[in-house]
């Protein structure tokens, strides 16, 4: 049987097989003495020691298409960064951080704006304006009155999704409600009851669907300093990466050098002024971090 390790704890991989519910199994295969460990996220073939008792053997790893640090978890298949569009604010000088960071691990990024039920059509304007030329998927959408869940639900089928944002934007109440329907679906109760007794913070993935997978990623939520070297700051801009090839200087960093296309870009409109301002903050921070 094929599943996929949704929870590690204790030397146990919980294998999560589509039809056939969640197996708890010890590692004992020949990846073992490849010094290679089972990670959340994994596509493992096992082996069913006791059916019964949902027992088993991992037996083999497939092939990672990627591996994250921080979590540890395999076979990301991209990043829905969720803010609110009001309470909190959102602060898009983080929402910049947190797509900088994607960028650098090649994760494809979605961006959800929760909370519409708070605003006026024209705060989701401005927000859809500034990363317009990013070329970010965006969807905004209410938990609240099952608003835009449609479009929501279709960005993540069939995929291995983290989601990330700051607290109080409705990260949870999001995963629970994906998860109560397919709860009410399969009458499949396990999941639920296993969400009430997370004292400890491990890594969860959560099926919502057959091969669809989501997960709360924690410790997203500080303010962090991406780390990458100034230089390579404009690249992980993408709007910034085809005006960026016709500046006058090779290496242009888009800040005082004459003849920047980038800078244009930003007065023309074409590049907003919010993006603009922080790959500025984001280039100063990181010039004055080298220094020391
Ligand atoms: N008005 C409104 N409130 C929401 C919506 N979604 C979540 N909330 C509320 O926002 C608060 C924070 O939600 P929670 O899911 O705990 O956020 P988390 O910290 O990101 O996990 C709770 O009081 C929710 O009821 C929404 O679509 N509209
Ligand atoms: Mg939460
Ligand atoms: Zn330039």
């Amino acid at each position: 049987m094929t599943g996929r390790i949704i929870k590690a704890i204790a030397g146990f991989y919980y294998v999560h097989v589509v039809g056939d519910g969640t197996y708890a199994c010890r590692a004992k295969g020949a990846f073992r003495k490849e010094k290679k460990t089972p990670l959340v996220g994994d596509i493992v073939d096992i082996e069913v020691t006791h059916e019964g008792d949902k027992e088993g053997n991992v037996v083999r790893i497939h092939e990672r298409s990627c591996a994250l640090d921080r979590p540890p978890v395999a076979n990301v298949d991209q990043a829905l960064i969720i803010f609110a569009a009001t309470s909190p604010e959102p602060n898009l000088n983080l929402l910049d951080r947190f797509l900088i960071m994607m960028e650098q691990h090649d994760i494809p990024v979605i961006i959800g704006i929760n909370k519409i039920d708070l605003v006026e059509d024209d705060e989701v304007a401005r927000l859809k304006a500034v990363y317009e030329a990013t070329g970010y998927p965006m969807i905004f959408y209410s938990v609240k009155e099952e608003r835009g869940m449609e479009a929501l639900r279709a960005a993540l089928e069939g995929k291995l999704t983290t989601v990330a944002g700051p607290s109080g934007v409705g990260k949870s109440s999001l995963i629970n409600k994906l998860q109560s329907e397919v709860e009410m679906e399969v009458g499949d109760l396990s999941a639920k009851i296993e969400r009430g007794k997370q004292t400890t913070r491990h890594t969860e993935l959560i099926p919502v669907n057959e091969e669809t997978y989501i997960f709360d990623t924690p410790g997203f939520s500080t303010l962090f300093v991406p780390e990458v070297e100034p230089e390579e700051l404009g690249v992980l801009f993408p709007e910034f990466r085809e005006p960026s090839t016709q500046c006058k200087f090779r290496g242009c960093a888009h800040m005082a050098e004459p003849g920047c296309k980038v800078k244009e870009a930003v007065e023309n409109g074409r590049i907003s002024p919010s993006r603009y301002e922080n790959y500025r903050l984001f280039y100063e921070e990181r010039k004055n971090t080298k220094k020391y």
